[in-house]
């Protein structure tokens, strides 16, 4: 059992419990990865799997976990609410790499400066935030440029033990799940149509953030190749703009 194992099964048994799951379709070749670095006894196998589903109020459930002995572990678990929500996106990510352990977790805000959506997404999560920050404290140091995306319970870390990852971590990645999860059950459509394009906006800047700056490209590319990093970055884990495009 590796150490993101436990997220992501609880985290889709979460999701199973409380939405109707459809499968996602997922892009072949990226259902499963493998590829072996290093040489003679450092040679290590290399593994990234990919899970999707979608329902009524999620346009993407997905997840990519790579795995490459107990020095790189990565889980990245991000939730992609369907255009006509103005719901947060619920992101994760799960780090292990030599260095050490690296914890984002947050409920990303479409529309972080609006006080009325802050009131209904942020708030309601500050509590848990809190609690979980005395056992998790502020990772220091991130992009300046990603600023504009997190929630003010952004729960980000860098906790030396390894014990910390398999409890407080994992607890706070369950509440985080199920605070959402409430948030999803009660979001009402949004109809009215100038707010439906502030909302796709919204996305886009969102997605094409990620894709342009996606900490993990470095990784993948010495793994898997520039050509296969690129088409998966932009054809399944921020998969929107080529979606839109597509249906047009
Ligand atoms: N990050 C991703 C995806 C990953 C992934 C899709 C599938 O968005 C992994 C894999 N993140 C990943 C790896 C690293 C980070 C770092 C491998 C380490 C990179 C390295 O050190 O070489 C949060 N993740 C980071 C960093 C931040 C985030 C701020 C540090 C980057 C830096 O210092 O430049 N990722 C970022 C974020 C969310 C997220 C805001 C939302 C919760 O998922």
């Amino acid at each position: 059992m590796t150490l993101y194992q436990p997220f992501l099964e609880q985290g889709i048994e979460i999701l199973r419990a409380k939405l109707d799951l459809d499968a996602y379709p997922i892009p072949e070749g990226f259902e499963f990865k493998e590829a072996v670095t290093g040489k003679g006894d450092r040679a290590q196998l290399v593994t990234t799997t990919s899970y999707a589903f979608q329902s009524e109020k999620i346009r993407q459930f997905r997840a990519a976990h790579v795995q490459g002995g107990a020095a790189l572990q990565v889980l990245n678990f991000v939730i992609f609410p369907r255009l006509n929500y103005d719901l947060p996106f619920f992101g994760a990510d799960l780090v292990t790499l030599p260095g050490g352990h690296l914890i984002a977790i947050d409920m990303q805000p479409l529309f972080r400066d609006e006080p009325d959506y802050q009131a209904r997404y942020s708030a309601p999560v500050m509590a848990t935030f809190e609690k979980y920050q005395a056992h998790l404290p502020w990772g220091g140091d991130f992009p300046e440029e990603a600023q504009p995306f997190f929630s003010p319970a952004f729960l980000w870390t860098r906790p030396t033990e390894t014990e910390a990852v398999e409890t407080h971590v994992f607890n706070a990645f369950k509440d985080y799940l199920d605070l959402y999860l409430g948030f999803v059950e009660q979001a009402q459509p949004v109809t009215d149509p100038d707010r439906l394009k502030e909302v796709e906006a919204a996305h886009l800047r969102y997605l094409r953030y990620r894709a342009e700056k996606d900490p993990a490209r470095g990784m993948f590319k010495r793994f898997y190749g520039e050509e296969w990093t690129e088409a998966y970055i932009h054809g399944f884990l921020f998969d929107l703009e080529q979606k839109l495009t597509s249906s047009t």
